[in-house]
């Protein structure tokens, strides 16, 4: 296939409830989603980056400019047999992996349409539904929390992940495991805490978690090999797996038992392959991470999370846990507390064209003659 045009939308969707972590408070999703047009058919991707540098150095700004005034040169006038290709083509660009993964997404989405197969299954997925998970942030008081967690509880999710920091954590992971004894709990730290602060930390082991995510830096693989010597409860790592090469150092060092993948982190789906093989031939169990994506992103990870080094409940929830209206159709439901991989060709969901009108701000248009055409 050859890249006949490209649009870039930059949408902002409103969620359902502010998201609190230890990053900040999130009330709207921006998101910058790229369509791809080859042979008639259209190819969609949703890069995962933030409005602003929090989770990652990449924002939906920096992906936009790194997309349209590098990445899509480099397809000027190429013809890709495979979507296994584009990381070649895009190794010169150092970083940016959210801005290659979002265009690396529409060359999957594109190649499966022409295919006629489901994504899921261009990938090596053997599942049909996916256990969903619920990742609940930083509440106002912890009876709040209680209540929504059991709100969550009551509607079937699989797993139920506490958002925490310094200040919010015993006390709130106490009430909720009183209440709920056998539920499948963990925590999410976004990097919030420091190695000093093991001995707390160790307090954790006695709430039975399933893993305790990204507790330490960014970028402190070591760190968190000392950490996971000291904890009972496996660690998990989010943020500092931002590669194929650093998932392998990461399980070499110790300093993880369970990986949370997320495409737009690792620099797109081959990467992801890349991960699900290595995690496959040591026995480390993968989950499907998310971002608050949109219903495309959202069909993307069902798909990864299809494949079957996947054996953990996923940060994949249901379309109304985040948006009241997604700009793709149609929504994802819980039932019996999974959600269904799409099965229509491609993503497997459909861009509402005039929910996208609705809720974009911006949007770009590109050809591979005529450059950058800005329409914001
Ligand atoms: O750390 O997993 C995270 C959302 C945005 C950025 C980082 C994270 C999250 C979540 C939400 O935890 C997961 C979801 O999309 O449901
Ligand atoms: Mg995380």
């Amino acid at each position: 296939m050859r890249i006949e045009r490209a649009t870039l939308y930059l949408v902002e969707m409103p969620l359902v409830a502010p998201f609190v972590t230890s990053f900040g408070e999130q009330r709207v999703r921006r998101a910058l989603l790229v369509a791809l047009e080859s042979g008639g058919r259209t190819g969609w991707g949703e890069c995962v980056a933030g409005t602003g540098p929090w989770y990652s150095p990449e924002t939906s700004d920096t992906a936009r400019h790194v997309i349209l005034d590098f990445v899509l040169p480099l397809l000027k006038g190429r013809e890709i047999g495979h979507p296994s290709e584009f990381p070649a083509l895009v190794a010169p660009i150092r970083g940016h992996a959210m801005a290659k993964a979002a265009v690396e997404a529409a060359l999957w989405d594109l190649h499966a349409q022409r295919e006629g197969v489901p994504l899921a299954a261009l990938l090596g997925g053997t599942r049909d539904r996916v256990p969903a998970g619920v990742s609940v942030g930083i509440q106002p008081d912890v009876e709040t929390l209680v209540s929504r967690v059991a709100g969550y509880v009551g509607e079937g999710y699989r797993r139920v992940k506490l958002k925490v920091k310094p200040g919010w954590d015993l006390e709130p992971l106490a009430a909720v495991r009183e209440r709920f004894p056998d539920l499948p709990l963990s925590v999410d730290a976004n990097a919030a805490y420091a190695l000093a602060d093991a001995a707390h930390l160790r307090e954790f082991d006695r709430f039975g978690l399933l893993m305790v995510e990204q507790p330490l830096a960014h970028d402190d693989l070591v760190g968190h090999a000392q950490l996971a010597e000291a904890l009972r409860t496996p660690l998990c790592l989010d943020e500092s797996i931002t590669s194929p090469g650093r998932a392998w150092e990461a399980l070499e060092l110790g300093a993880c038992r369970i990986l949370n993948v997320k495409q737009g982190r690792l620099g797109g789906l081959s990467a992801v392959l890349e991960v699900h093989e290595l995690a496959q031939e040591r026995g480390v169990p993968l989950w499907c991470g998310g971002m608050l994506e949109t219903g495309i992103g959202r069909a993307l990870n069902a798909a990864v999370a299809s494949l079957p080094g996947f054996t953990l409940p996923h940060d994949i929830s249901a379309t109304d846990r985040y948006y009241r209206e997604d700009i793709a159709t149609p929504p994802f439901r819980l039932e019996d507390g999974h959600i269904r991989v799409p099965t229509r060709p491609g993503l497997g969901v459909e861009v509402d064209l005039a929910r996208l009108q609705r809720y974009a701000v911006a949007m770009w248009a590109w050809r591979p003659r005529g450059g950058t055409d800005d329409e914001g």
